[in-house]
């Protein structure tokens, strides 16, 4: 059964997702939620009233990594070694974190509470060069994070990566060689280059001009 995705027309928390899907060439449909108008109505119709949800067999499956880890292991993209998972999701947690930052950057700035935005992008600021000093650290030779073969993890890092590539710069990556080797592998993977070509920009919420 096809897979559906219900996530608001933000890039944010529905890209880790919708680029697994992508590089696992799986079959889904996306409910996209516009965030201004359709949110505040569909907010009660999930579990945990928070989205990424992806649904599974009629029933939801909240949590961002919690759904890229399914969806990595159930189709072989992921992983067998328990330590070798847990430290690719130890680095995963630590970038997807800063999210929580982003998200209220963004939210202040909708409430016109500059202040707080400008402080939440200062913590995105300080907290993003710790993980991509980790991240390069943890790099194999092949490319692929603590693994000599891709799993669910890089194409989520990669994602994300593209995210706040997007947010705060092309220089982002500069001083991280790897890094940018492992965004460049991943989005050269068709389905994921289709997708990056055809996709929404960023919409009116999530857009960083101005506040990154
Ligand atoms: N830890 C969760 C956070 C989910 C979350 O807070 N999602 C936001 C959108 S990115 C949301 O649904 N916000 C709407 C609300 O809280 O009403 C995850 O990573 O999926």
């Amino acid at each position: 059964m096809a897979y559906v995705l219900h996530y608001m027309d933000l890039r944010a928390r529905g890209e880790p997702g919708r680029w697994v899907l992508k590089a696992l060439r799986q079959e889904y449909t996306e409910d996209r939620i516009n965030i201004l108008t359709q949110w505040a109505g569909k907010k009660k119709d999930f579990e945990f009233e928070v989205c990424p949800v992806l649904m599974v067999d009629g029933q939801q499956l909240h949590q961002t990594l919690v759904i890229c880890r399914y969806l990595g292991e159930k189709h072989n993209l992921a992983s067998s070694d328990l330590w070798t998972a847990t430290r690719q999701q130890e680095l995963m947690e630590s970038l997807h974190d800063v999210s929580n930052y982003v998200a209220t950057a963004f939210i202040s700035r909708l409430r016109g509470n500059l202040e707080t935005a400008a402080a939440n992008v200062k913590q995105v600021k300080v907290r993003i060069p710790v993980v991509l000093r980790n991240l390069e650290a943890r790099i194999s030779n092949q490319g692929w994070i603590h693994s000599d073969q891709m799993t669910w993890v890089d194409v989520a890092m990669a994602a994300c990566l593209d995210i706040y590539q997007d947010m705060m710069g092309k220089d982002l990556l500069v001083d991280y060689p790897r890094s940018q080797a492992l965004l460049a592998s991943i989005k050269a993977l068709p389905p994921v280059a289709d997708w990056v070509t055809e996709r929404p920009p960023f919409s009116k919420f999530e857009d960083p001009e101005g506040l990154f």
